[in-house]
């Protein structure tokens, strides 16, 4: 089984630690793949790391992480609470998948509270701030452990 996770950020991430501070934390996305990396070498894992604001490029790497991939690591952004292509992607995708959100998005908007996405992941972080990226990492490194499907 593959030990290859696919971390896939959406939407806006890109702009993190230049804007609303008192909501998503100082790091940036790229103190956020260190951090990853860090973690994944640590956990005896490889991993992609991806931000995109288009929606089709999410796809594509889902697409290919069905290839390679052991598992997914997701934060979909905004489109976690609009896309059902990001969810039909990952139905089609057979190993485990982490959705993580930086924010409690349960604490926020109401619009916020519902996830396309949480219907297809095996677990969901939220409003671990940064460090729910690493925890997931963890999580994954134990289930793929346990051989919980993915790609050979
Ligand atoms: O809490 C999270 O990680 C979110 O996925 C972040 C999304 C939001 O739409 C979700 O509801 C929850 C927004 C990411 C935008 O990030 C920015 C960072 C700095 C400045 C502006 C946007």
């Amino acid at each position: 089984m593959s030990r290859l996770v696919l971390v896939l950020n959406g939407p806006n991430l890109n702009l993190l630690g230049r804007r609303q501070p008192a909501i998503y934390g100082r790091e940036t996305l790229a103190d956020i793949e260190a951090a990853c990396r860090r973690e994944a070498e640590d956990l005896g894992l490889g991993i992609r790391f991806h931000q995109s604001n288009r929606e089709y490029e999410i796809i594509d790497w889902i697409h290919e992480g069905r290839e390679v991939a052991g598992g997914i690591v997701i934060n979909p952004a905004a489109f976690t609470h609009t896309s059902v292509a990001i969810l039909d992607a990952l139905n089609a995708f057979e190993g485990p998948v982490i959705e993580v959100h930086i924010s409690n998005v349960h604490k926020r908007e109401a619009f916020r509270h519902h996830s396309y996405v949480s219907l297809r992941a095996d677990g969901v972080i939220a409003g671990l701030g940064t460090q729910g990226y690493g925890l997931a990492l963890r999580r994954m490194a134990a289930l793929l452990d346990e051989g919980a499907g993915g790609a050979s």
